[in-house]
């Protein structure tokens, strides 16, 4: 499919522009995108490549800004840097508290979104290394593909008779399954096998904030 170029494509025309989420389409950094646009707020946009480590229409390193040399990450108009998806997530979620995304700090509603946030950053997004990743041996990709498999398993147990993780309402953890969820088909996983999740990636899909993110990224 081919890829428009999203580059400063910020949402609104409201007030100042308070962050800047640096991306690559459809790469991990797809879940904060989708909750920046849940929680309405005020951002840009810059793609960057994750492989040679430019930022799309300008010669400079994002390693500079970032010396991880991964995607995603926020800056914000202090000069601050956040990295690691599932933070920036609750950043987001936490300064936008009336959208629900991440439920208020000490609540047990919030330990399960972190949980959630953790066991798929964890077991689910790294678990795609070794398949995405052809340096490792080739017997890693099948091993980490029947791991990825008993997972998410686990994953449409939890979904069975829900909306969404939490239940009947949208929170950050459903943005970045959803993220992980489309590269199962990229790596051969069937996700039919398992009823719950496709039924539950159409509705997610299907939110308006999501088709917005997904057309920004020249997904869709
Ligand atoms: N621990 C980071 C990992 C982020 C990550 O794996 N990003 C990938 C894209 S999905 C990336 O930028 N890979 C390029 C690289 O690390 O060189 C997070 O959870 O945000």
């Amino acid at each position: 499919m081919p890829r428009k170029s999203c580059l400063n494509s910020n949402r609104t025309n409201k007030k100042e522009t308070e962050m800047k989420l640096y991306f690559s389409p459809g790469a991990c950094s797809l879940s904060p995108h989708i909750v920046l646009r849940e929680a309405g707020a005020d951002f840009d946009l810059q793609q960057v490549d994750t492989r040679s480590k430019e930022m799309v229409g300008s010669d400079s390193l994002f390693t500079d800004i970032n010396p991880k040399g991964s995607v995603p990450f926020l800056q914000l108009d202090d000069g601050e840097v956040i990295t690691e998806g599932a933070v920036i997530v609750q950043y987001i979620g936490d300064k936008n508290p009336e959208s629900g995304l991440i439920p208020p700090a000490g609540s047990m509603e919030r330990i399960r979104v972190q949980e959630w946030l953790s066991f798929i950053g964890s077991d689910l997004h790294k678990g795609f290394g070794p398949i995405f990743n052809p340096k490792y041996m080739p017997e890693a990709a099948p091993v980490a593909k029947g791991l990825l498999e008993i997972r998410l398993a686990y994953v449409a147990g939890e979904l069975e008779g829900k909306d969404y993780l939490m239940g009947d309402k949208f929170t950050a953890p459903d943005a970045y399954l959803f993220t992980i969820l489309n590269w199962a088909k990229k790596v051969g996983i069937d996700l039919d096998q398992w009823p719950d999740i496709p039924a539950y990636m159409a509705r997610v899909a299907g939110r308006p904030a999501v088709q917005e993110t997904l057309k920004a990224e020249g997904l869709i």
